[in-house]
């Protein structure tokens, strides 16, 4: 088992010893070792298990609390730790969200995958699918906190992860409706960020059908032995339910998965599409097989933050002071959330 041995409170640059070298190396080449190539769900929590706990003791060390336990957000966690996904009644109201919407609406946007190309909402590149901004930019947002570091949300991904998390991705997002094929998340695939971790997302446009391009969760895709009992059902080859199992599991970090086969695998029953009006609110144990399907009437803003137990090995962070000091309750406990992002 990996061990923490240097947390340090301002960045939590962590250092990890592996057994039996007394090598150090950084949390990334860790968990490219570990995390990234387990793909038995089993494995993983009893990692993360691990993990949760010694989180837990190098906070305390630091005076970092972890939340009081409170009734109201436990079948929320239990709904989440069971069915991968839980449901939030609005976290953003309208105000808030036309708020925002106006902070970014002038501001360049950046392709997310070539982060070269800027441009405005009324100049969207025709090969560009999905727009991000500047994370300084993100994180000085009017309201930005009071979503991402809503009491009931850290409830919940306090309760779902076992220990206080960290904020590891925290971003506004632009699905374009430029094209009808799918492209990068657009497409099935797991996240893979760390041995355990969730996300919020909440809609910033209204997603009212197929068209506005809704986020698909596969439920009961987390969890090989439950997939194993799901293919056992079907009257198909013992082969063919080999080659689909290893098929829903395979891969590394950027896999996607085959539609065809994620749609035999998983009926109908096992397939949400999230629909509602902007302010709708969900949060996500997004290992479970997910996309964002394109939009084709109007484009889709996506307001997503991820919540681990350590930093995500795949991003370089640098924390920034806040233009606005309030923006979030000045404690040990959200100082610990954000740092990654946010520096006091
Ligand atoms: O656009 C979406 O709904 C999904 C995005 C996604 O896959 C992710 O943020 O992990
Ligand atoms: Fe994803």
């Amino acid at each position: 088992m990996v061990k923490i041995i240097d947390p340090d409170f301002e960045q939590f640059h962590t250092y990890q010893t592996l057994p039996n070298t007394g090598a150090e190396l950084n949390l990334r080449q860790a968990y490219d070792l570990t995390a990234k190539t387990i793909r038995d769900y089993k494995t993983r929590e009893v990692a993360a298990d691990q993990l949760a706990l010694l989180v837990k003791e190098k906070i305390t060390q630091l005076n970092v609390p972890t939340l009081p336990t409170n009734n109201d957000t436990s079948e929320q966690i239990k709904a989440l730790k069971k069915e991968g996904v839980v449901q939030l009644p609005n976290i953003l109201n309208h105000k808030q969200i036309s708020d925002i919407y106006t902070y970014i609406e002038n501001e360049p946007i950046t392709d997310f995958y070539k982060p070269e190309l800027k441009f405005n909402l009324n100049s969207i590149p025709e090969k560009t699918r999905i727009g991000r901004y500047r994370s300084e930019f993100n994180i000085n947002c009017p309201h930005i906190f009071d979503a991402l570091n809503h009491s009931k949300v850290l409830r919940i991904v306090e309760g779902f992860l076992g220990a206080p998390p960290t904020l590891s991705v925290a971003m506004f997002m632009w699905s374009f409706a430029n094209a009808e094929s799918a492209q990068y998340m657009q497409l099935f695939h797991r996240d893979n960020d760390d041995y355990r971790f969730c996300k919020l997302f909440i809609y910033l446009t209204d997603v009212e059908d197929q068209d506005d391009g809704p986020h698909l969760f596969i439920k009961n895709s987390i969890d090989q032995e439950i997939v194993q009992a799901k293919l056992d059902k079907l009257d198909i080859s013992t082969y063919e339910k080999e080659t689909m199992l290893h098929h829903v599991f395979a891969g590394h970090p950027h896999h996607r998965y085959d539609e065809q086969i994620v749609h035999k695998t998983f009926p109908e029953q096992d397939r949400l599409y999230h629909l509602g009006k902007k302010g709708t609110s969900f949060i996500e144990n997004t290992w479970g097989i997910h996309r964002g399907l394109p939009p084709r009437r109007k484009h889709r803003l996506l307001l997503q933050a991820q919540y681990s137990l350590q930093p995500t090995p795949m991003f370089s962070y640098t924390p920034h002071i806040l233009k606005q000091k309030n923006a979030f309750p000045d404690n040990r406990y959200n100082q610990y959330v954000n740092r990654l992002y946010v520096k006091l």
